[in-house]
């Protein structure tokens, strides 16, 4: 009876002796190989364990080994202090391994750099058994290349004649949280924020470790804790303690941490009858912060400031300018060795001009003002994450500040938890554009100096609210570390480590990743349409939206109107085109030659305008939302081909984010035709999809208070 019990119990939290796909794993699930040969080849190729598990980060590499080779290879790998027969794997560094310091590696190991790694097949001298060795010049170097290792075998990559330098392009590789410390996040679709702070810091949830695994699994070595939207509080010594044991938990995993400033935290929290940047008292005040900050976390990275920008306080407060109140931050910072990043996500309602032309306006003049531990957070667009913007001129303009690109993980704009959309093709589409400054061959990956990527993680089991949401986290990292990395193998990678590496799955996943970011710009905004949502929460289409703030309103961008759509950006409108530099502004500029998947962003064009497909506008316009609708029947087609070999926790959840998204396609479609259609008064061609209800309906359509996630059933009518 006793033994049924047991036998029961043990079946109940199994799930039956079936794993549970619940999301937690994310892409370190170090399932057992599945291809034999393959299999086999890792177990000869690794029998023993040689690493020296002193300092923090190589246990912590040790750690990650056990725990992966145990799952993949189906056994455990003993541990040996020195290599004892063929099949050892060797990690550490020249200091704190003999067996590594004894190999030729000099000249791999300086291309590897302070971060990066070396991976090599080797005859290990002093025995002659042949190895694999992970070797770094630094603990967290070899914490990399161990999880490099993983991938691999992850990935059933082959280890024979195995030869891998590793550096990664970027120094500065964070994640930016915008969570709050009431534990809601701002944009994030994902659960509540991941910081307890209530229970910090004698509660160290287990959940932080794992989130640093992940994080120094893809390469991100920094998080901004907190919202840019930013608190006080958070500075204040209650807080730092907290911050402190975070700091902690994520140092082994060579995560430092970072939080957002608010500029006013001196009349806030400080007591100051100012926050005046050139104020004597203001300066000392952050100088001690600072040092304060320092005593409790002696490798803080620094701050990340929103500044003047939709209501956060700012220099421009007492007439200063934005490199005042970025420099002075800088001077606190700078005996500590931290830098600031200060956000160009700055436009005023008050300024006439358009607005994705005003942070050029407002910082290319002050290139050069900034102190040297100032770097300019710039969005990769000029607007705000929509699923297309051409890249930010400000990539071109700040010539001599050093630059970070700023990437949004959480898709506000891209349908939220439950449209699969894989953003790095995105993401490869900006860092390969060419800036042209200060001539041809200057893209933009080569003009910063780090990504910073607005996280979508929270408490959610999945963490991030979908399984495909993963792939976005994942991707971002690996570009931090690689900017030319393409996104196909980023794909790859990820539904090999996460879903499987069965070819029949691998390439129809690949597939509709890839096809993915295309199918959500075409529903939503093709043509280079731009912030057409609803109003606030962003949530499905709202090209109706008017009223309040003019730059924020959906109109102000489409200018839609009885002649045709669009924004004239050209010199006969706000000349946005000016702030690119020659041969582009010209490319914008002129109807014949500005690509047509910018071609609204730029021009205001006719309804019946012909374009270079031979088609209208109107009937252009009307192609692409269709495509974009056919294309998530084609995923959910993909998807629903997979049954048999996917596990049945991820096709169901996956299959039924799927029909979400194929019905709020069609509401993006026929919301969107409908009220270009009240403007351009022309028909929809014969046979084409009707749309389901009429134009007020869907301007009618209102949200459920949810304040996790405001979403409108477009079938309901909800
Ligand atoms: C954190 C957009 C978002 C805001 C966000 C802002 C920013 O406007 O809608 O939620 O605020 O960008 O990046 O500062």
């Amino acid at each position: 009876m006793k033994t049924l019990a047991v036998v029961l119990a043990a079946l109940l939290v199994s799930g039956g002796g079936r794993r549970r796909e619940d999301g937690y794993e994310l892409w370190l699930r170090y399932a057992r190989v599945a291809d034999t040969a393959r299999l086999a080849e890792y177990r000869a190729a690794i029998r023993e364990l040689v690493l020296t598990p002193g300092e923090p980060t190589m246990q912590a590499a040790r750690d990650e080994l056990v725990l992966g080779l145990n799952g993949l290879l189906g056994r455990r790998v003993p541990v040996a202090d020195a290599p004892t027969r063929d099949g050892t794997l060797v990690v550490g560094t020249p200091a704190n391994s003999p067996a590594i310091a004894a190999l030729p590696l000099a000249a791999a190991l300086r291309e590897a750099g302070p971060d990066g790694f070396v991976i090599r097949a080797l005859p290990v001298r002093g025995g002659g058994h042949h190895a694999i060795v992970v070797a770094a010049n630094r603990d967290i170097g070899a914490l990399y290349g161990v999880f490099h290792l993983l991938r691999l075998l992850q990935t059933e990559e082959s280890l024979a004649g195995l030869d891998v330098v590793s550096a990664p392009r970027y120094s500065l590789r964070l994640l930016n949280h915008w969570d709050n410390l009431d534990g809601t996040v701002e944009r994030g679709y994902a659960g509540a924020s991941l910081w307890e702070w209530a229970r910090l810091p004698d509660s160290g949830h287990t959940r932080y470790r794992d989130y640093a695994r992940a994080n120094a699994s893809i390469g991100i070595n920094g998080t901004v804790l907190t919202n840019v939207n930013a608190n006080a509080l958070i500075l204040t010594p209650a807080y730092l303690v907290k911050v402190a044991a975070l700091a902690r938990v994520f140092r082994p995993y060579g995560i430092k941490v970072y939080l957002t400033a608010r500029f006013s935290a001196p009349l806030e929290i400080g007591g100051l009858p100012t926050a005046d940047p050139l104020d004597a008292r203001v300066r000392a005040w952050w100088a001690a912060k600072a040092d304060e900050i320092y005593r409790a976390i002696p490798d803080f990275g620094g701050f990340v400031v929103k500044a003047n920008s939709e209501g956060q306080p700012g220099p421009q407060d007492y007439h200063r300018s934005h490199a005042d109140g970025a420099n002075m931050l800088a001077d606190a910072l700078a005996p500590h060795g931290g830098i600031v990043m200060w956000r160009a996500f700055v436009y005023s309602s008050e300024v006439p001009t358009d607005r994705i032309m005003q942070a050029v306006d407002e910082f290319e003049p002050l290139d050069q003002a900034f102190r040297t531990n100032v770097l300019i957070q710039v969005k990769n667009g000029p607007l705000d994450f929509q699923p297309r913007e051409p890249f930010s001129p400000l990539f071109g303009a700040m010539r001599r500040t050093p630059l970070m690109m700023e990437l949004q993980i959480t898709k506000e704009y891209l349908g939220q938890d439950t449209h699969l959309v894989f953003l790095a093709p995105m993401w490869e589409e900006v860092l390969r554009a060419d800036t042209y400054a200060p001539g041809p061959g200057s893209d933009v990956a080569a003009r910063i100096r780090g990504l910073a990527g607005v996280a979508n993680v929270g408490n959610d089991r999945d963490w991030c609210g979908s399984d495909f949401n993963q792939a976005n986290w994942y991707a971002f990292g690996r570009l931090a570390w690689d900017p030319m990395l393409s996104s196909a193998a980023i794909a790859a990678e990820w539904t090999r480590m996460t879903l499987s590496n069965d070819p029949r799955v691998v390439r129809p996943v690949v597939a509709m990743m890839l096809a993915s970011r295309e199918a959500a710009v075409n529903y939503m905004t093709p043509l280079g349409l731009a912030h057409q949502m609803a109003r606030g929460h962003h949530y499905g289409p709202g090209p109706w939206v008017t009223g309040g703030r003019a730059d924020q309103t959906s109109v102000y961008f489409n200018r839609a109107d009885s002649i045709g759509i669009g924004f004239d950006r050209t010199p006969t409108g706000s000349n946005a085109v000016r702030q690119y530099f020659p041969p582009l502004r010209e490319r914008f500029a002129s109807r014949d030659s500005v690509p047509d998947n910018l071609l609204l962003w730029f021009h205001h064009v006719g309804w019946s305008e012909r374009l270079r497909s031979g088609r209208t506008l109107w009937e252009e316009l009307l192609e692409h939302y269709q495509a974009g609708v056919d294309t998530v029947r084609w995923m959910q087609r993909t998807w629903d081909g997979l049954e048999a070999r996917v596990d049945a926790d991820r096709f169901r959840r996956v299959q039924g984010f799927l029909r979400i998204q194929e019905a709020e396609a069609r509401w993006w479609r026929d919301a969107s035709a409908l009220y270009w259609q009240s403007f351009s008064h022309l028909p929809l061609p014969p046979g084409y999809e009707a749309p389901g209800h009429s134009l007020d309906w869907y301007r009618q359509l209102h949200c459920p208070p949810d304040p996790r996630k405001p979403r409108c059933d477009p079938v309901t009518g909800f």
